[in-house]
């Protein structure tokens, strides 16, 4: 008897993407969103099959994603934009719902969405975690989206 161990690869060839990119704190959700498409195509993926849309900023993130995987045009989805603490109430809502959301979309949906938000003390850590010290989780979220795309074509079989 051997165990059965299913898990989903890590190739973006053939499969198709979505990129929501918030505006706000544009000099590192470029780079997010750089990162993001990096590593699409360094995994086999081609610009043909990625579609970047761009919202105002991270509030707006869900709702986009959730229009975006109902088309059924896209395999996976990758979330990115950067919240800075600046306003704490209007941080820990925007962080609060923003993660809510993505789950509630993917379970609605069954479509994988990966969470390349950053969110940030302050402009250094932003900046850390967009690609300097701390990676880039726009190209992180991106790796999980193929390994999520790839799983859930794979349970389906
Ligand atoms: N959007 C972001 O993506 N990152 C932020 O750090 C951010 N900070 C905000 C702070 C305040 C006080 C407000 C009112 C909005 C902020 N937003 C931020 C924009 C928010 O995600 C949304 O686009 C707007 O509130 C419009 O619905």
């Amino acid at each position: 008897m051997s165990l059965t161990r299913i898990e989903g690869n890590l190739s973006a060839s053939g499969r198709k993407f979505g990129i929501v990119a918030a505006r706000w704190n544009e000099i590192f959700t470029e780079r997010l969103l750089q990162g993001a498409i990096d590593a699409i195509l360094r995994h086999g993926g081609t610009e043909d099959a990625i579609t970047v849309v761009r919202v105002p900023g991270s509030f707006e993130i869900p709702l986009a994603c959730r229009e975006l995987c109902k088309t059924r045009k896209v395999d996976a989805v990758v979330a990115v934009g950067t919240l800075i603490r600046g306003d704490t109430s209007h941080y820990e809502l925007i962080a609060g719902e923003l993660a809510g959301g993505l789950q509630r979309v993917m379970f609605e949906t069954g479509v994988p969405v990966a969470f390349g938000v950053v969110t940030a003390e302050n402009m250094e850590q932003a900046m850390a975690r967009s690609g300097a010290k701390a990676g880039n989780k726009g190209w992180e979220a991106a790796q999980a989206a193929i390994e999520m795309a790839n799983l859930v074509l794979r349970l389906k079989e």
